[in-house]
Protein backbone atom coordinates (compact mmCIF):
# COMPACT_ATOMS: atom_id res chain seq x y z
CA UNK A 1 0.00 0.00 0.00
CA UNK A 2 1.08 3.32 -1.23
CA UNK A 3 0.06 7.08 0.03
CA UNK A 4 -1.69 8.71 -2.71
CA UNK A 5 0.35 12.10 -2.28
CA UNK A 6 3.58 10.82 -1.85
CA UNK A 7 3.85 7.72 -3.44
CA UNK A 8 5.36 6.44 0.08
CA UNK A 9 4.77 2.85 1.46
CA UNK A 10 2.40 3.61 4.16
CA UNK A 11 1.56 0.82 7.13
CA UNK A 12 1.00 -2.83 6.33
CA UNK A 13 2.32 -5.63 5.25
CA UNK A 14 5.56 -4.94 3.21
CA UNK A 15 5.50 -5.89 -0.63
CA UNK A 16 7.41 -8.10 -2.72
CA UNK A 17 10.42 -7.45 -4.31
CA UNK A 18 8.94 -7.11 -8.35
CA UNK A 19 10.29 -9.64 -10.31
CA UNK A 20 13.44 -9.45 -12.38
CA UNK A 21 11.56 -9.54 -15.72
CA UNK A 22 8.10 -7.58 -15.75
CA UNK A 23 5.21 -9.87 -16.18
CA UNK A 24 3.57 -6.47 -17.37
CA UNK A 25 5.93 -6.11 -21.06
CA UNK A 26 4.64 -6.31 -24.24
CA UNK A 27 7.18 -6.34 -26.00
CA UNK A 28 7.69 -4.17 -29.43
CA UNK A 29 4.95 -1.93 -29.92
CA UNK A 30 3.71 0.35 -32.30
CA UNK A 31 4.37 3.78 -32.32
CA UNK A 32 2.40 6.46 -33.84
CA UNK A 33 2.07 9.97 -33.82
CA UNK A 34 -1.28 11.08 -35.60
CA UNK A 35 -3.79 12.60 -33.45
CA UNK A 36 -2.60 15.69 -31.19
CA UNK A 37 -2.34 15.19 -27.82
CA UNK A 38 -3.43 16.91 -24.57
CA UNK A 39 -1.56 17.21 -21.40
CA UNK A 40 -4.75 16.59 -20.06
CA UNK A 41 -5.63 13.61 -21.63
CA UNK A 42 -2.03 11.76 -21.07
CA UNK A 43 -2.95 12.82 -17.32
CA UNK A 44 -6.26 11.01 -17.24
CA UNK A 45 -4.48 8.15 -19.01
CA UNK A 46 -1.67 7.67 -16.26
CA UNK A 47 -3.58 7.90 -13.46
CA UNK A 48 -0.91 7.18 -10.81
CA UNK A 49 1.88 8.65 -12.31
CA UNK A 50 2.35 11.52 -9.32
CA UNK A 51 3.25 15.30 -9.50
CA UNK A 52 6.79 15.70 -10.52
CA UNK A 53 6.44 12.89 -12.95
CA UNK A 54 6.63 10.37 -9.96
CA UNK A 55 6.07 6.84 -10.45
CA UNK A 56 6.43 3.86 -8.11
CA UNK A 57 4.99 0.42 -8.79
CA UNK A 58 1.51 -0.08 -7.02
CA UNK A 59 1.78 -3.65 -5.66
CA UNK A 60 5.38 -4.43 -5.70
CA UNK A 61 8.74 -3.42 -4.21
CA UNK A 62 11.09 -2.27 -7.63
CA UNK A 63 14.86 -3.02 -8.04
CA UNK A 64 15.93 0.01 -10.11
CA UNK A 65 15.02 3.59 -8.90
CA UNK A 66 15.60 5.59 -12.67
CA UNK A 67 16.15 9.33 -13.08
CA UNK A 68 14.98 10.27 -17.20
CA UNK A 69 16.74 13.38 -17.58
CA UNK A 70 15.65 15.83 -20.87
CA UNK A 71 17.73 18.48 -22.41
CA UNK A 72 14.98 20.71 -23.65
CA UNK A 73 13.60 23.77 -25.06
CA UNK A 74 10.71 24.69 -27.27
CA UNK A 75 9.94 21.09 -28.48
CA UNK A 76 6.05 21.43 -27.02
CA UNK A 77 4.79 18.50 -29.76
CA UNK A 78 7.67 16.40 -29.11
CA UNK A 79 7.65 16.38 -25.18
CA UNK A 80 3.65 15.50 -25.14
CA UNK A 81 4.03 12.87 -27.68
CA UNK A 82 7.33 11.55 -25.16
CA UNK A 83 5.03 11.65 -21.82
CA UNK A 84 2.32 9.53 -23.66
CA UNK A 85 4.77 7.44 -24.85
CA UNK A 86 7.15 6.94 -22.14
CA UNK A 87 5.13 7.23 -18.50
CA UNK A 88 2.99 3.69 -19.92
CA UNK A 89 6.49 2.21 -21.45
CA UNK A 90 7.81 2.99 -17.96
CA UNK A 91 5.13 1.47 -15.80
CA UNK A 92 4.75 -1.58 -17.76
CA UNK A 93 8.53 -1.81 -16.77
CA UNK A 94 7.82 -2.24 -13.15
CA UNK A 95 10.74 0.60 -12.14
CA UNK A 96 10.51 3.68 -9.46
CA UNK A 97 11.12 6.56 -11.86
CA UNK A 98 10.68 10.22 -12.19
CA UNK A 99 11.14 12.29 -15.18
CA UNK A 100 13.14 15.50 -15.58
CA UNK A 101 12.54 18.52 -18.00
CA UNK A 102 15.73 20.25 -18.08
CA UNK A 103 15.16 23.99 -20.10
CA UNK A 104 17.34 25.80 -21.01
CA UNK A 105 16.34 29.50 -20.49
CA UNK A 106 16.50 32.55 -23.06
CA UNK A 107 17.83 32.15 -26.82
CA UNK A 108 21.48 31.88 -26.61
CA UNK A 109 23.04 28.56 -28.23
CA UNK A 110 21.67 25.03 -26.95
CA UNK A 111 24.26 23.48 -24.84
CA UNK A 112 22.61 19.87 -24.52
CA UNK A 113 25.08 17.94 -22.84
CA UNK A 114 25.57 20.97 -20.24
CA UNK A 115 21.67 21.21 -19.17
CA UNK A 116 22.83 17.23 -18.75
CA UNK A 117 25.04 17.96 -16.28
CA UNK A 118 22.33 20.13 -14.58
CA UNK A 119 19.61 17.49 -15.01
CA UNK A 120 21.92 14.72 -13.58
CA UNK A 121 22.83 17.23 -10.23
CA UNK A 122 19.09 18.46 -9.42
CA UNK A 123 17.72 14.60 -9.81
CA UNK A 124 20.28 13.89 -7.07
CA UNK A 125 19.12 16.20 -5.16
CA UNK A 126 15.81 14.80 -5.09
CA UNK A 127 16.62 11.27 -4.28
CA UNK A 128 18.97 8.61 -4.69
CA UNK A 129 18.95 7.78 -7.82
CA UNK A 130 20.44 4.42 -9.05
CA UNK A 131 20.66 4.99 -12.73
CA UNK A 132 20.57 8.33 -14.61
CA UNK A 133 18.92 8.02 -18.24
CA UNK A 134 19.79 10.75 -20.67
CA UNK A 135 16.54 11.13 -22.94
CA UNK A 136 16.25 13.57 -26.27
CA UNK A 137 12.75 14.58 -26.92
CA UNK A 138 12.18 13.74 -29.79
CA UNK A 139 13.07 9.54 -29.64
CA UNK A 140 10.18 6.76 -28.95
CA UNK A 141 11.29 3.12 -27.46
CA UNK A 142 9.14 1.01 -29.51
CA UNK A 143 10.42 -2.33 -27.35
CA UNK A 144 9.57 -2.49 -23.66
CA UNK A 145 11.99 -4.98 -22.88
CA UNK A 146 14.71 -2.51 -23.58
CA UNK A 147 15.11 -1.48 -19.86
CA UNK A 148 15.44 1.66 -18.32
CA UNK A 149 17.96 0.29 -15.95
CA UNK A 150 21.32 0.43 -15.61
CA UNK A 151 24.28 -1.91 -16.23
CA UNK A 152 26.18 -2.17 -12.86
CA UNK A 153 29.77 -1.67 -14.50
CA UNK A 154 29.61 0.25 -17.73
CA UNK A 155 27.73 3.12 -19.15
CA UNK A 156 24.79 2.23 -21.10
CA UNK A 157 23.51 3.61 -24.91
CA UNK A 158 20.28 2.51 -25.50
CA UNK A 159 19.28 3.62 -28.68
CA UNK A 160 21.09 1.01 -31.25
CA UNK A 161 18.39 1.41 -33.69
CA UNK A 162 17.02 4.51 -34.64
CA UNK A 163 14.52 4.21 -37.60
CA UNK A 164 16.32 7.59 -38.93
CA UNK A 165 19.55 5.05 -39.31
CA UNK A 166 17.59 2.17 -40.75
CA UNK A 167 17.41 1.10 -37.55
CA UNK A 168 21.40 0.32 -37.32
CA UNK A 169 24.44 2.32 -35.35
CA UNK A 170 25.43 4.88 -37.69
CA UNK A 171 28.59 4.47 -36.38
CA UNK A 172 30.54 2.37 -33.78
CA UNK A 173 30.90 5.00 -31.29
CA UNK A 174 28.12 6.74 -31.84
CA UNK A 175 26.60 7.41 -28.09
CA UNK A 176 23.84 9.94 -28.93
CA UNK A 177 19.83 9.56 -28.26
CA UNK A 178 19.25 7.41 -25.33
CA UNK A 179 22.22 7.02 -22.40
CA UNK A 180 22.37 6.15 -19.20
CA UNK A 181 24.89 5.85 -16.09
CA UNK A 182 24.88 4.87 -12.96
CA UNK A 183 26.11 7.91 -10.07
CA UNK A 184 29.25 6.30 -9.72
CA UNK A 185 30.01 5.87 -13.73
CA UNK A 186 28.95 9.48 -13.96
CA UNK A 187 31.56 10.89 -11.58
CA UNK A 188 33.89 8.38 -12.90
CA UNK A 189 34.48 10.46 -16.11
CA UNK A 190 33.77 13.84 -14.73
CA UNK A 191 30.30 14.08 -15.82
CA UNK A 192 29.56 15.67 -19.61
CA UNK A 193 31.25 18.75 -20.93
CA UNK A 194 30.08 21.70 -20.56
CA UNK A 195 31.76 23.32 -23.71
CA UNK A 196 29.98 21.90 -26.33
CA UNK A 197 27.45 24.93 -27.75
CA UNK A 198 25.46 24.14 -31.00
CA UNK A 199 25.05 21.15 -32.34
CA UNK A 200 26.73 18.09 -32.99
CA UNK A 201 29.92 16.12 -31.12
CA UNK A 202 28.89 16.50 -27.44
CA UNK A 203 28.14 12.72 -27.77
CA UNK A 204 31.10 11.70 -29.34
CA UNK A 205 32.94 14.10 -26.40
CA UNK A 206 31.05 11.99 -23.84
CA UNK A 207 31.47 8.17 -25.52
CA UNK A 208 35.27 9.24 -25.68
CA UNK A 209 35.16 10.62 -21.54
CA UNK A 210 33.71 6.83 -21.36
CA UNK A 211 36.98 5.04 -22.61
CA UNK A 212 39.19 7.36 -21.08
CA UNK A 213 37.82 6.73 -17.56
CA UNK A 214 38.68 3.47 -18.08
CA UNK A 215 35.07 2.07 -18.82
CA UNK A 216 33.49 0.87 -22.27
CA UNK A 217 30.23 1.24 -23.78
CA UNK A 218 27.08 -1.83 -23.18
CA UNK A 219 24.29 -2.00 -25.71
CA UNK A 220 20.87 -4.24 -25.81
CA UNK A 221 20.35 -6.05 -28.91
CA UNK A 222 19.91 -4.38 -31.78
CA UNK A 223 16.49 -6.11 -31.60
CA UNK A 224 15.50 -4.61 -28.61
CA UNK A 225 16.91 -0.80 -28.83
CA UNK A 226 14.39 0.04 -31.65
CA UNK A 227 13.48 4.01 -32.03
CA UNK A 228 11.22 6.40 -33.72
CA UNK A 229 12.66 9.67 -34.17
CA UNK A 230 10.32 12.21 -34.30
CA UNK A 231 11.11 14.00 -37.94
CA UNK A 232 12.01 17.37 -37.45
CA UNK A 233 14.04 20.26 -38.69
CA UNK A 234 17.22 21.73 -37.08
CA UNK A 235 16.26 24.20 -34.24
CA UNK A 236 16.69 28.15 -34.56
CA UNK A 237 20.09 28.11 -31.76
CA UNK A 238 21.86 24.88 -32.33
CA UNK A 239 23.13 25.54 -35.39
CA UNK A 240 26.18 23.30 -36.27
CA UNK A 241 28.83 24.28 -33.73
CA UNK A 242 31.97 24.90 -36.29
CA UNK A 243 34.54 24.12 -32.91
CA UNK A 244 33.43 20.42 -32.40
CA UNK A 245 35.97 19.15 -34.35
CA UNK A 246 38.86 21.09 -32.41
CA UNK A 247 37.21 20.74 -29.14
CA UNK A 248 36.89 16.44 -30.01
CA UNK A 249 40.42 16.64 -30.50
CA UNK A 250 41.40 18.14 -27.29
CA UNK A 251 39.07 15.55 -24.81
CA UNK A 252 42.17 13.43 -23.91
CA UNK A 253 43.70 16.71 -22.52
CA UNK A 254 39.96 18.63 -21.17
CA UNK A 255 37.85 15.82 -19.69
CA UNK A 256 39.28 15.82 -16.09
CA UNK A 257 39.17 19.68 -16.09
CA UNK A 258 35.95 20.49 -17.64
CA UNK A 259 32.79 18.69 -16.54
CA UNK A 260 30.95 17.95 -13.26
CA UNK A 261 33.69 19.56 -11.20
CA UNK A 262 34.05 22.98 -13.63
CA UNK A 263 29.65 22.92 -13.79
CA UNK A 264 28.00 26.36 -12.58
CA UNK A 265 24.59 27.17 -13.66
CA UNK A 266 21.72 29.16 -12.16
CA UNK A 267 17.98 27.13 -11.41
CA UNK A 268 16.01 29.63 -12.36
CA UNK A 269 12.85 27.23 -11.73
CA UNK A 270 11.47 24.19 -10.59
CA UNK A 271 8.18 23.00 -10.89
CA UNK A 272 6.56 19.94 -9.92
CA UNK A 273 4.36 19.11 -13.24
CA UNK A 274 1.48 16.78 -13.26
CA UNK A 275 3.94 14.68 -15.19
CA UNK A 276 7.09 15.58 -14.99
CA UNK A 277 9.72 17.93 -13.25
CA UNK A 278 9.99 21.51 -14.59
CA UNK A 279 13.65 22.43 -14.65
CA UNK A 280 14.34 25.99 -15.83
CA UNK A 281 17.97 26.80 -16.04
CA UNK A 282 20.41 29.53 -16.54
CA UNK A 283 23.36 28.22 -18.23
CA UNK A 284 25.13 31.42 -19.37
CA UNK A 285 26.56 31.63 -23.13
CA UNK A 286 29.50 30.70 -24.85
CA UNK A 287 32.59 32.93 -23.99
N1 LIG B 1 16.80 20.09 -28.06
C1 LIG B 1 15.70 20.87 -27.72
N2 LIG B 1 15.54 22.09 -28.29
C2 LIG B 1 16.42 22.58 -29.20
C3 LIG B 1 17.52 21.79 -29.56
C4 LIG B 1 17.68 20.54 -28.99
O1 LIG B 1 14.88 20.47 -26.90
O2 LIG B 1 16.21 23.69 -29.68
C5 LIG B 1 17.04 18.82 -27.34
C6 LIG B 1 16.03 17.74 -27.66
O3 LIG B 1 15.89 16.89 -26.55
C7 LIG B 1 16.72 17.02 -28.81
C8 LIG B 1 18.16 17.03 -28.32
O4 LIG B 1 18.30 18.28 -27.68
O5 LIG B 1 16.21 15.75 -28.99
C9 LIG B 1 19.18 16.88 -29.42
O6 LIG B 1 18.95 17.84 -30.42
P1 LIG B 1 19.56 17.73 -31.87
O7 LIG B 1 18.95 18.73 -32.74
O8 LIG B 1 21.03 17.66 -31.78
O9 LIG B 1 19.26 16.28 -32.31
P2 LIG B 1 18.00 15.72 -33.00
O10 LIG B 1 18.24 14.26 -33.03
O11 LIG B 1 18.04 16.30 -34.49
O12 LIG B 1 16.77 16.24 -32.37
C10 LIG B 1 19.12 16.11 -35.34
C11 LIG B 1 18.81 16.53 -36.78
C12 LIG B 1 18.53 17.99 -36.98
C13 LIG B 1 19.77 18.87 -37.01
C14 LIG B 1 20.69 18.69 -38.17
C15 LIG B 1 21.91 19.58 -38.05
N3 LIG B 1 22.81 19.35 -39.14
C1 LIG C 1 27.97 12.90 -35.85
C2 LIG C 1 27.99 13.99 -34.80
C3 LIG C 1 27.19 13.55 -33.60
C4 LIG C 1 25.77 13.21 -34.05
C5 LIG C 1 25.81 12.15 -35.14
C6 LIG C 1 24.43 11.81 -35.69
O1 LIG C 1 28.65 13.31 -36.97
O2 LIG C 1 27.16 14.58 -32.63
O3 LIG C 1 26.63 12.61 -36.21
O4 LIG C 1 23.87 12.99 -36.18
N1 LIG C 1 29.38 14.28 -34.42
C7 LIG C 1 30.04 15.37 -34.85
O5 LIG C 1 29.51 16.25 -35.50
C8 LIG C 1 31.48 15.49 -34.43
S1 LIG C 1 22.43 12.99 -36.82
O6 LIG C 1 22.44 12.11 -37.96
O7 LIG C 1 21.49 12.54 -35.78
O8 LIG C 1 22.10 14.39 -37.20
O9 LIG C 1 25.00 12.72 -32.96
Amino acid sequence: PRNAGTGAPTTGPPLATCQIVSPLLVGPVSVHLSSPLTLEEIRTKNPLVLPGGRYRPPDCEPRHHTAIVVPYRNRQTHLLALLYHLHPFLQRQQIHYSIYIVQQWGNGTFNRAKLLNVGVREALRDEDWNCIFLHDVDLLPENDHNTYTCHKQFPTHLSVAMDKFKYRLPYPQYFGGVSAVTPDQYMKMNGFPNQYWGWGGEDDDIAARVRLSGMKIVRPPVAVGHYKMIKHRGDRGNEQNPHRFDLLKRTRLNWRSDGLNSLTYELLSKEQEPLYTNLTVNIGEEL
